[in-house]
């Protein structure tokens, strides 16, 4: 598996024709992917490694998949750099972790599968990140922390405190809820267990549930507080990922606040952050398909990354997410409106197009029940996705009632309540490609989920406003270019 998987003509043109198919978020040549791994900025390139089955369009065997970039929005797909090794820890799978660099090396620390356990492994990578050399000795940890009743245990978060290195894993505690425990370290290989930084609780549901355990947990400095991101699971099912924002100190996570990090709940799953070069701290998260497994097996693909998020500490105390500023080299051909007013009506835009971004402003005390845009929208409105506003309780929801014809995709809402401040309009950034939608919603929340419009001509964007009037103020449209490489 030391090739680029070659995507034979026959499936290319398949790929191109694919009305679903995304072209500028990241996906793999074909088949599988899930959680983006091993996420870092090594000598000014950027590399993804990604959770990936290469045989199939489903769930697997767990490879590590890699590809590179110079701007985070343009990537080039590289070898597999990691396959399960027979006999080993991780001969059912490389399961997710992270990049450190160790005395100028980078390495990675990554959840070896065998026979459904999961311990912490090591691999170092060759200067290029094309090659990882797994540790002999794997495991680095090889029991499970004792005494305390461990369901399932896995991924990893590693970070250098300038005296020793430290290593969260996410769990779950029976009868208790997720937790996350931190090991330290003088060399990356002899671990010493400190105990859990925080453990949920499984029977409350204030403000959410946070599940019976916690996958991919990153801690990150974010101002003078820290963001605990936690994917919460329940046996068998992924439920959505949310944060913690809080203060970390001497191996305990003080939380002040708990919220959803995207509101698309299991359609945003498993992020993992890094800190660029330039200082930036960017998120990229799994987009997992929300439609039956045989029509991705059919597909040929499934599984997509999202669009690099930049995380923050805004000057009112909350978390600011943006899209990376290098997106906006993709815009093509655009057209902006200002101060439209709409009443009760339905108004198409001379826009259309299923690789889009939009950036509405909208007065947030329209007089309007709902208002907001379809879009991917057929002429006879057989297919329609909503991006829909209720001024009066301020929730924002994206409406997939209608958004496919197809059986099986997922068709209930999802979306938010926006806390506006007084005054403050709706500020939107929506990118729409094919079956992705991801909108940015003043800067500080998002809502990510999936649609699959089967017809060829469900394109449309329309600006609507139900029982009342709403104000436009500002509207801009961009086509958007293809990023994705040739395969
Ligand atoms: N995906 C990986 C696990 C992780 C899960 C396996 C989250 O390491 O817990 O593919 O999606």
């Amino acid at each position: 598996m030391n090739q680029i998987l070659s995507v034979d003509a026959a499936t290319q043109a398949k790929f191109r024709a694919d009305i679903h198919r995304p072209v500028f978020h990241f996906l793999p040549p074909m088949n599988w992917m899930n959680d983006p791994n091993g996420l870092i900025q090594w000598q000014g390139v950027y590399h993804l490694f990604y959770q990936h089955n290469p045989f199939e369009a489903k769930w697997g065997p767990m490879y590590w998949g890699h590809a590179v970039s110079r701007d985070l929005v343009h990537w080039e797909h590289r070898p597999i750099a990691m396959a399960p090794t027979p006999d080993s820890p991780d001969e059912d799978g490389c399961w997710s972790g992270c990049a450190v660099v160790n005395q100028g090396v980078p390495t990675m620390i990554y959840s070896g599968n065998r026979k459904g356990q999961q311990r912490a492994c090591l691999a170092a990578a060759s200067d290029d990140l094309d090659t990882l050399q797994k540790y002999a000795g794997n495991p680095v940890i090889a029991e499970l922390p004792a005494g305390y009743d461990i369901y399932q245990y896995r991924d990893h978060c590693v970070w250098h405190d300038g005296q020793c290195w430290n290593q969260l894993i996410g769990a779950g505690i029976a009868e208790q809820g997720g937790t996350v425990f931190l090991y330290q370290s003088p060399d990356l290989l002899n671990w010493e267990l400190r105990g859990p930084i925080l453990t949920g609780n499984m029977n409350k549901e204030d403000p959410l549930w946070s599940g019976r355990m916690w996958e991919c947990p990153d801690l990150i400095p974010v101002g003078e507080k820290h963001m605990l991101v936690v994917s919460a699971y329940s046996p068998g099912e992924i439920i959505y990922t949310g944060y913690f924002l809080g203060t970390y100190r001497e191996g305990r996570f003080t939380p002040e606040s708990y919220q959803k990090m995207d509101w698309g709940d299991r359609e945003f799953y498993a992020p993992q952050s890094f800190r660029s070069e330039a200082g930036e701290r960017i998120q990229l998260g799994w987009l997992p398909e929300a439609r039956p497994v045989e029509a991705c097996l059919a597909a040929g693909w499934a599984g997509v990354m999202s669009l690099p998020r930049v995380l923050s500490l805004r000057g009112d105390g909350r978390v600011g997410i943006r899209p990376h500023s290098q997106l906006e080299g993709l815009r093509g051909p655009g057209a902006r409106w200002e101060d439209l007013h709409i009443r009760s009506a339905v108004q198409p835009l001379e826009c259309a197009g299923r690789a889009l971004e939009l950036h509405v402003v909208l007065d947030a005390a329209a007089t309007a029940q709902r208002c907001g845009l379809k879009i991917l929208a057929a002429p006879d409105g057989s297919e329609e996705t909503l991006i829909r506003f209720e001024p009066r309780t301020r929730r924002l929801a994206v409406i997939r009632e209608r958004a496919s014809l197809v059986e099986g995709c997922a068709r209930e809402e999802k979306g938010g309540l926006v806390p506006l401040a007084q005054g403050e309009d709706l500020d939107l950034r929506i990118f729409i490609d094919h079956s992705v939608v991801e909108i940015f919603i003043n800067g500080r929340e998002t809502l990510s989920c999936r649609v699959y419009p089967s017809t060829a001509h469900a394109t449309g964007v329309a600006l609507f406003a139900e029982e009342g009037e709403c104000l436009v103020r500002e509207l801009e449209v961009w086509e958007m270019k293809a990023a994705a490489p040739a395969d």
